[in-house]
């Protein structure tokens, strides 16, 4: 027995990689058909290295409205994988259940694609080239929220032939991503497959090896989430004789989304920042990418340093850093679209401590009525101390105004308050994909 196939997951075809800031049209022009591009390379690695079948594991399209480049793209590329006799075996998900509609139009060419129905699974037995017997097993999303274990309706594969379980699915539980049909490693191992070909988290994993349960992730990633980082693609799957199963990854998406932090406690100037930003970004690139399939690198920033109770405008501080990266002689080209400002441990600290010295006023308060209005200055004063400027600066404004100490308390804690959740909490929670 010796195959191969590549599993494939989530190319979100046409996606329009919403609320990104994209200024330069090079990046936008890019951006615009890395998901399109995956998918031709997907197919063209099918073809060159021959392989047997392709297993897509839902979320072909993105949204609703499967638009017309998505659609010829994904008829084009099936077109030209059934005139190479390359099989391919679909489940739709939760971006593109069945109700929505179907995902490619009745085609006479598409002689060797199979697209899994909702609600009752089917069973697809064939023999490949070389005359090894697989079955593949599948069931795709009805509606966009399946809340039932789909791998629960799944027939038991039969003996002696190698065995694939294709699924859209939750496994275990990842907080970004919606919980949609939810199951466990233990229950899919139960099954009895050899394989289990999942689609639906982005983030690529191994999540067993015997039997091999996996998720190849999405094949380009779609915005600076945690899931959507660094090198995309598929799995191109080995099968020996002795069924031993080796996955290799393949890179697809060429647009890469990283993070980088950089360390600003140092700079002075915004043209300093954006220095010392393109530095690390070019060593960013050469130690991750240069030998890639990556067209370019898309970077959030986070800047971390003292420097930050001066307020920076974000727009004229990303383009600054997009003029220094575009004059820097990287090889890949590198774009910044989002900065945020992060505040080391101990200035986050001193800023509980102004909260507390507010607070402390309005104890001193009760158990010393008497006290006089010049311990009131003292501990301002002490505020106007605080790293974090802009308490130091609100504190010097209260000294210089009459209020009553109750008052002047009460404003003191809001406003510190007010202030550390716009400079902490900035970041919501991620919206599910
Ligand atoms: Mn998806």
């Amino acid at each position: 027995m010796s195959f191969k196939f590549i599993h494939a997951s989530d190319l979100h075809l046409d996606t329009p990689f919403e609320g990104l800031k994209i200024l330069d049209p090079k990046i936008s022009e890019m951006l615009k058909d890395a998901s399109l591009t995956a998918w031709d390379r997907l197919i063209d690695l099918a073809i060159t290295d021959e392989v047997d079948f392709i297993l897509l594991a839902g979320d072909i399209y993105d949204g609703k409205s499967r638009g017309v480049r998505a659609r010829s793209r994904l008829l084009n590329g099936l077109r030209r994988l059934s005139e190479q006799g390359i099989k391919v075996f679909i489940v739709q998900g939760n971006h593109d259940p069945v109700d929505e509609g179907g995902l490619v139009p009745k085609d006479q060419r598409l002689t060797d694609v199979y697209i899994f129905p909702p609600r009752t699974p089917e069973r697809v037995a064939f023999s490949t080239k070389d005359g090894d017997n697989v079955e593949v097993h599948g069931i795709s999303f009805g509606t966009r929220s399946e809340t039932e274990d789909l791998s629960a309706f799944l027939e038991r594969p039969s003996h002696n032939w190698f065995s694939i379980a294709l699924l859209h699915a939750s496994v275990g539980g990842d907080p970004n991503h919606e919980p949609y049909s939810p199951t466990t490693a233990t229950k899919l191992g139960s099954l009895g497959f050899d394989y289990y070909a999942l689609g639906h988290i982005h983030t690529r994993q191994v999540v067993s090896t015997d039997p091999y349960i996996v998720y190849c992730g999405n094949s380009q990633g779609l915005s600076p989430k945690p899931s959507e980082l660094g090198l995309k693609g598929c799995y191109e799957v080995q099968v020996d004789k002795d069924q031993q199963v080796t996955p290799a990854f393949v890179q697809l998406g060429p647009v890469v989304f990283d993070h980088l932090r950089v360390d600003i406690d140092d700079s002075n100037s915004l043209s300093e920042i954006a220095d010392a930003t393109s530095s690390r970004a070019e060593r960013l690139i050469v130690s991750k990418y240069l030998d890639t399939e990556t067209v370019a690198v898309i970077l959030r920033v986070t800047l971390v340093g003292h420097h930050l109770g001066t307020r920076v405008d974000e727009d004229s501080l990303i383009e600054e850093l997009n003029d220094h990266l575009s004059d820097a002689r990287s090889e890949i080209p590198i774009f910044v679209t989002s900065i945020r400002f992060e505040h080391p441990v101990e200035d986050v600290e001193s800023h509980y401590s102004a909260t507390a010295a507010a607070g402390s006023l309005a104890s001193l308060r009760i158990s010393e009525p008497q006290l006089e209005n010049r311990l009131i200055y003292e501990c301002l004063e002490e505020l106007i101390d605080t790293p974090f400027a802009p308490v130091g600066a609100y504190a010097r404004e209260l000294l210089s105004d009459n209020l009553k100490f109750s008052e002047l308390v009460q404003e003191v804690q809001l406003h510190v308050k007010a202030l550390i959740q716009e400079q902490f909490q900035v970041n919501g929670q991620a919206k599910p994909i």
